[in-house]
């Protein structure tokens, strides 16, 4: 079986950003063992979030949605690790806070299906377009980190291709 190091995209929505839950968050992220390869604040525009959300398009909350992630700026963040996308999705959580496991992000921060402070791509392709919509080639970082062999087991390491 071999392995992949691949990426993942969080959004620190804007009731993280208010709620003051943006060091928490990423304080999480770092103590799992998640690489931060890209990391930055911007104000969503309509174009961006009419890409992001087409998959709800014709759905009666559309526009609440957009207006509730235009109403602050956000964070957006690149992740990479092995399985990273599964990962990150178990530590947030499913949509609807209020069931969420305690212990995840919106299970131990929010109580909403709407404003739920966080979102995380949910599969490896739209990771890669993810990414691809929220950052340059430049705004992403290939760098070493000096906890990958404590992070990932020797049988791990040399899966990786
Ligand atoms: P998730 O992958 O958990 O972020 O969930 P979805 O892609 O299904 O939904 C994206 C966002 O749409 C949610 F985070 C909040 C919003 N939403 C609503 O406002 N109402 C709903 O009934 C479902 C989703």
């Amino acid at each position: 079986m071999s392995l992949q190091l691949e990426k993942t995209l969080v959004i620190l929505k804007p009731d993280a950003m208010q709620r003051n839950l943006l060091g928490e968050i990423i304080t999480r992220f770092e103590k799992k063992g998640l690489k931060i390869v890209g990391l930055k604040m911007i104000e969503l525009e309509d174009i961006l979030l009419d890409d992001h959300y087409a998959h709800h398009k014709d759905k009666p909350f559309f526009a609440g949605l957009k207006n509730y992630m235009k109403s602050s700026p956000v964070v957006v963040i690149a992740l990479e690790g092995i399985e990273v996308v599964e990962a990150v999705r178990l530590l947030v959580g499913p949509t609807k806070s209020r069931i969420a496991d305690a212990g995840s992000i919106r299970g131990d921060y929010s109580m909403s299906g709407q404003t739920n402070i966080i979102h995380s791509s949910d599969s490896s392709e739209n990771a890669a377009a993810e990414i691809k919509r929220f950052f340059k080639a430049e705004e992403l970082f290939n760098y070493k980190k000096i906890d990958f062999e404590f992070l990932y087991g020797d049988e791990e390491r040399e899966e990786l291709v």
